[in-house]
């Protein structure tokens, strides 16, 4: 499977192509707008989001309810559009449009104009913008929609937000793996969607909502770390047999490539790093015939294969670049040394990242379960599945 996104943030549309899933599962745009709209929540966000209320439309790959098996196009215009026609227009303007000649420190405003030899930052803020991950979102929900067919079940919650973290530590209790098997991605989802900021504990919630306050008022922005699960998947997606076959990898790759994203860990890394090997593995136990494992600090992937445990993949987004208060830069013009620019921004998007973060998550995980299940309809996949299942060792 593949997708691309094309769009400017302040553009006309974003799109995507998504290709490669089966026909004849069901998928329709409310499903997808749901998602938008978890993306486009969370405290801390700014002005752009009472603009915009995401929708998506359906171009092709969909008749009659169900996958066609064919490419799926998906729009989602920017309402923002009609107030910038004219600076974003596609054809050449006759009217004096300022170039944007101070970069913010952080944003990829510096190293996108000296890369594309652009003396107008603008050309670079726009694709680097974020506005991009409404588009991920949605090929990610085609993902997510397909994994469900098959009980897998992609979930998040904000571990924390500019170093606020609760009492209680959910996440150490995720590589317990008595949280099993009743806990689904879907279940976490019901539970930190009802936060403002996504997270599970509410003295803490409203903590982060006063340091978001707080930022707000210094003109400042926060980031923060998440926590991204997979349940359901199956016993043996990836391979160690190449690097590029390692799910683990593959995830990882995905996670990074979101927008501010500077770290990422699966299961208990980190951790693992610092303490025996004694204390980081998970032992394999025996009951009744079958065999399964005390704990889940492997975080689901065991050389680069999935265990059948959920995947738990942990990541650190930086404070957003786009600062009320500036810090020091250049005016590339004059050469000269300035404050950094104003943008409109948020100030706060840990809870959206964790959100793009879980269709990126589905993303990787469908793409590594079309490789091993194939098929070219639902059914065939669904056959393939049932036979590798029934023939699996310790089922
Ligand atoms: C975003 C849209 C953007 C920003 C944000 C994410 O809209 P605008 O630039 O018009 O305010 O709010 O992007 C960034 C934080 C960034 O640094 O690029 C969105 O749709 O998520």
């Amino acid at each position: 499977i593949r997708f691309l996104t094309a769009g400017e943030s302040h553009g006309k549309a974003l799109t995507t192509i998504v290709d490669g899933f089966p026909s004849n599962f069901k998928l329709n745009s409310e499903y997808i707008n749901y998602q938008l709209k978890r993306r486009q929540s969370g405290y801390g966000r700014g002005l752009r989001m009472k603009i915009e209320n995401d929708k998506v439309e359906i171009l092709s790959g969909v008749r009659f309810g169900k996958t066609l098996g064919t490419p799926i196009s998906l729009i989602i215009k920017n309402n923002d559009w009609e107030n910038w026609q004219t600076k974003m227009s596609v054809t050449e303007v006759d009217e004096h449009i300022e170039k944007i000649t101070i970069p913010r420190p952080g944003h990829a405003d510096l190293v996108g104009i000296s890369k594309y030899n652009f003396d107008d930052i603008r050309n670079s803020i726009e694709r680097s913008s974020a506005r991009e991950t409404a588009a991920r979102v949605a090929a990610g929900s085609v993902a997510r929609k397909f994994l469900e067919e098959f009980g897998i079940h992609i979930g998040s919650y904000v571990e924390s937000i500019g170093g606020i973290y609760s009492k209680e530590d959910f996440y150490e209790k995720l590589f317990k793996n008595d949280l099993q098997p009743s806990f689904t991605g879907k279940k976490l989802n019901l539970q930190s969607d009802k936060s403002q900021v996504r997270v599970l504990d509410e003295e803490q919630e409203k903590k982060i909502i006063n340091k978001i306050k707080l930022a707000k008022k210094n003109g400042d922005t926060l980031g923060g770390t998440f926590i991204v699960v997979a349940t359901g998947v199956p016993v043996g997606l990836g391979s160690f047999v190449q690097y590029d076959r390692r799910i683990d990898a593959e995830i990882a790759h995905s996670i990074m490539s979101i927008n501010a994203v500077k770290g990422v860990e699966i299961g208990a890394g980190f951790y693992s790093a610092e303490n025996f090997g004694s204390q980081s593995h998970d032992e394999i136990i025996i009951s009744k015939n079958k065999f399964s494992r005390k704990t889940n600090r492997a975080g689901g992937i065991e050389g680069g294969i999935t265990t059948g445990l959920p995947i738990i993949v942990r990541a650190a987004m930086k404070p957003i670049a786009t600062l009320m208060s500036p810090i020091e830069s250049v005016d590339l013009s004059k050469m000269k040394k300035v404050l950094s620019r104003r943008e409109r921004s948020d100030f706060v998007a840990v809870p959206a990242c964790a959100v793009i973060a879980e269709s990126m998550l589905a993303w990787s995980v469908a793409k590594f379960f079309l490789e091993k299940f194939g098929g070219d309809s639902i059914e065939e996949t669904k056959e393939n599945y049932l036979n590798y299942n029934s023939k699996l060792f310790n089922r």
